[in-house]
């Protein structure tokens, strides 16, 4: 579709567009783009265009609603994702569209009940990028969605709130990050209550206090938290004489070189005859290892086929 003399707002729409991750986020897209779509003649062709993609997408997320499924059909899994999950208006909203590079926002309202199905977005940790998915508030949550993915960020307002949560979140084997939010809403004496009871009645949560007032400092610590939460390594891998991948391949911990090659293509371990690895787990760099060399984050491997 040719959008050079579109306006900017087709022209952002349809960039969203391309790099919209489920349906109903493309939906959104091409509704903006058929209002700002000029109406004359000459740009028929591109209206039949839109209007018969639009009908497909909500015939399709039409279908799965029927079918019990709900939304997050379009959400493919990585290999880092975690969930928000919180009472209604609890900031998860809010939250989202602080730790993520999304252009199309979650939307905040003083309402209860503003999110009514998962939304997707990527929150960027240094080179790696984490799925963060902004969930309808519980009682409405995706429950197989939080028993499956790898992380649930647990916003709360107060202690009263982390029974229901509890009871919302029990089945999960995902790792849990509490986060008391709104705390520029609490005195500091409030705070420190809080903060003892949690330490004592709450020996097991994993929590921090946070809200939307934070400075990027303190956003970039709760992203690492993020990141450190996923039981992952960062491996990089050039071929003989070049730089190594700007991107990194995300593995497992503990992954050994035939996994990352395994990784990269089915049966590609087959054909390596030797390796050579830099980083952490290299004595020193560009040594050569077998196979089974077991990885660390931050290595990089030069595949040397037979
Ligand atoms: N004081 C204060 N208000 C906040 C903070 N974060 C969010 N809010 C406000 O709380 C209200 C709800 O925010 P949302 O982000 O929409 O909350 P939500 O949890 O996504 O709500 P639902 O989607 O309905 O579950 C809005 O009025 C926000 O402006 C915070 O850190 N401090
Ligand atoms: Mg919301």
């Amino acid at each position: 579709m040719a959008s050079t003399n579109q306006s900017p707002f087709y022209q952002r729409a349809e960039e969203d567009f391309r790099t919209a991750t489920t349906d109903e986020e493309r939906i959104a897209c091409l509704e903006i783009m058929m209002k700002e779509c000029p109406k004359h003649k000459s740009s028929e062709n591109m209206r039949r265009n839109l209007t018969n993609r639009l009908k497909k997408l909500t015939e399709g997320v039409e279908r799965r609603k029927k079918a019990g499924k709900g939304s997050r059909e379009g959400i493919k899994k990585n290999d880092m994702q975690c969930t928000l999950i919180g009472l209604p208006n609890s900031g998860k909203s809010t939250l989202f569209n602080l730790l993520t590079t999304k252009k199309l926002k979650s939307k905040v309202s003083p309402h209860q009940f503003t999110t009514h199905s998962p939304i997707l977005g990527i929150i960027e940790y240094e080179d790696a990028r984490i799925q963060l998915i902004d969930d309808a508030p519980i009682p409405n949550q995706d429950k197989s969605l939080v028993n499956s993915t790898d992380t649930l960020l647990i916003i709360f307002e107060n202690l009263n709130q982390i029974r229901d949560l509890e009871r919302a979140i029990w089945k999960s084997k995902a790792k849990k990050i509490w986060i008391l939010n709104k705390v520029d809403s609490l005195t500091d004496m409030e705070r420190r209550k809080i903060k003892a009871t949690l330490r004592s009645k709450y020996k097991k949560l994993d929590f921090i206090f946070f809200s939307n007032k934070e400075s990027q400092l303190k956003i970039k610590e709760l992203k690492k938290k993020i990141f450190e939460s996923f039981p992952i390594i960062r491996i990089y891998t050039k071929e003989p004489g070049k730089i190594p991948t700007k991107e990194p391949m995300i593995l497992k911990k503990d992954s050994n070189i035939k996994e990352a090659a395994e990784k990269i293509r089915k049966n590609f371990s087959k054909q390596i005859k030797t390796s050579r690895i830099w980083g952490p787990s290299s004595k020193f760099g560009g040594q050569t290892v077998g196979i089974d060399h077991i990885l660390k984050d931050k290595d990089t491997i030069e595949f040397h086929t037979k």
